[in-house]
């Protein structure tokens, strides 16, 4: 009985909510790249990216021959995967995002990239010429290479910034592509314009029936610049670029206004730093009124009135996720040093039905320099990638770390506890604390794996008769995963 109360006591001390730098341990996985735009966590278990061009540690642009590449997190072997000979990179363009099908490992082993090319005499919509558009294009996996290019969407206005570009699948398969307004500000608000926009599409480019525009790709609009696009909850969240403030984290539902140029951050009237093209800004003190006639959505995090970090990628850390304190929170990363904070990797956390932000954390300000994106895999580890290779690192001429682009792991290094309470509710696992026989309500044949209270794995159980045989394990906690890489319950062995 005495244990049994102890280990209450450390269950109740592990659930607080305090998280701090010392709690990770960053390992490189890969190093020397070129801005590692996008991090996914694959299929096969290693996270696929894409660096904006070929240039490796140079930041001299423009830059052709973008990559799609693929790392092993255990081994840190790199694999080239495509090479894209017409991509364009200058400033912010080039290879940029990547998104791999639901079905890949059955049916459709397709994997999507974003890239910016040059076209001569292309605009940015309005009367700017800027030479560069933009297209998706899905490639076959085949042979440890990606073939056959098929082109899904095509002459997306380009410029040397705001180009969007984030991919990300919903549950219902569909896709959804974010955009820039390729610093033509009367692109977000006009319907017939794919910029500043999120579009949604089928996995061949086609409209939805259930799009909320008919006949139309957009699936919201009144967008600047998204960089950070993650679907969790049943809900879409997306990040995206502000001017001089007002950097946003945005709830996205069908057909809403998120308000760009018009509106920055809330619908409030609030005056804020005068744009570096004052020309452009609009009469903020108008807010309200345009937030009313338009019906616009306002965002659930702002980076405020004085100051942008730069937002760039964003995840979700489940509420089942191995590290508690960071359950159910959102995790962005920042590329720039606003007015204090910048640079970092912050959690957000949100409320129960994660429609709000209750918490932001943020960690590693300025360790890493800029940071581009991020990934979480199935066991709950974080990954990174920095962005110090993409021309922006330094105003006064210093280089970036000769480390760097990197791809770094964030393992957290306190106990993990694991297990929310739905999940708790969810299997029946008893006795629980065990002394080697535990009976739970899986299917016999099923696959556990037992994890230590670190994430390493130690043992993998087939269910007989209800049941598992822990008796060889040393007394301890132990997570159970299962058969889907879940972590679906905790058991006490003593
Ligand atoms: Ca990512
Ligand atoms: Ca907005
Ligand atoms: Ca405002």
């Amino acid at each position: 009985m005495k244990k049994i109360i102890l280990l209450s006591s450390f269950i109740s001390f592990l659930g607080m909510g305090q998280i701090a730098d010392a709690d990770f341990t960053a390992t490189n996985i890969a190093t020397k790249l070129h801005v590692p735009w996008e991090i996914t966590w694959g299929p096969d278990n290693k996270i696929w990216f894409t660096e904006r061009s070929g240039q490796g540690q140079s930041t001299t642009q423009p830059g052709t021959n973008g990559k799609v590449k693929r790392v092993d997190p255990e081994t840190g072997v790199v694999e080239t995967l495509l090479t894209i000979t017409d991509s364009y990179e200058s400033q912010e363009t080039g290879v940029l995002g990547l998104a791999i099908h639901p079905d890949f490992t059955t049916t459709k082993p397709w994997v999507y990239v974003v890239y910016t090319y040059q076209k001569s005499g292309a605009t940015n919509g309005t009367n700017t010429v800027t030479n560069i558009v933009e297209k998706m294009v899905r490639y076959t996996y085949q042979n440890n290479q990606l073939v056959n290019p098929t082109i899904i969407l095509d002459n997306i206005y380009g410029n040397t910034t705001h180009v969007g570009s984030r991919l990300h699948f919903l549950p219902d398969k569909t896709l959804l592509m974010t955009t820039g307004e390729a610093q033509s500000r009367s692109n977000s608000q006009n319907l017939s314009s794919k910029s500043g926009k999120i579009l949604r599409m089928n996995d061949d480019g086609s409209v939805p029936v259930d799009n909320p525009i008919a006949n139309s790709l957009v699936y919201s609009f009144g967008h600047r610049n998204p960089q950070g696009l993650v679907a969790a909850n049943g809900k879409v969240y997306s990040a995206e670029h502000g001017d001089v403030s007002n950097d946003e984290v945005n709830v996205i539902i069908p057909n809403g206004n998120y308000g760009w140029p018009n509106v920055w951050g809330y619908c409030d009237n609030l005056p804020t730093k005068p744009s570096n093209s004052p020309s452009d800004q609009p009469d903020l003190t108008l807010e309200k009124s345009f937030c009313t006639a338009n019906n616009i959505v306002e965002p659930i995090w702002t980076s405020g009135n004085t100051s942008t970090e730069a937002t760039a990628g964003l995840d979700y850390y489940p509420k089942d996720g191995s590290v508690s304190v960071l359950q159910n929170s959102l995790l962005l990363v920042t590329l720039k040093i606003g007015t204090s904070l910048g640079r970092d990797f912050r959690v957000l956390q949100l409320s129960e039905d994660g429609s709000s932000i209750v918490k932001q954390t943020v960690l590693f300000n300025n360790v890493f320099g800029r940071i581009r994106d991020i990934c979480v895999s199935p066991v709950g580890d974080i990954y990174i990638s920095t962005s110090n290779y993409d021309g922006r690192f330094s105003t006064s001429g210093t280089n970036p770390p000769v480390t760097d682009d990197r791809i770094v792991k964030l393992k957290y290094n306190k106990t993990v506890t694991g297990v929310s309470d739905d999940q708790k509710e969810a299997i029946h696992i008893y006795p629980n604390p065990t002394q080697g026989i535990l009976n739970v309500n899986f299917q016999d044949g099923e696959k556990l794996t037992l994890l230590n209270v670190h994430g390493a794995e130690v043992a993998v159980y087939t269910v007989n008769n209800s049941s598992i045989n822990m008796s060889e394990l040393s007394s301890g906690v132990y997570l159970i995963k299962n058969s889907k890489n879940r972590i679906v319950g905790k058991v006490f062995k003593i």
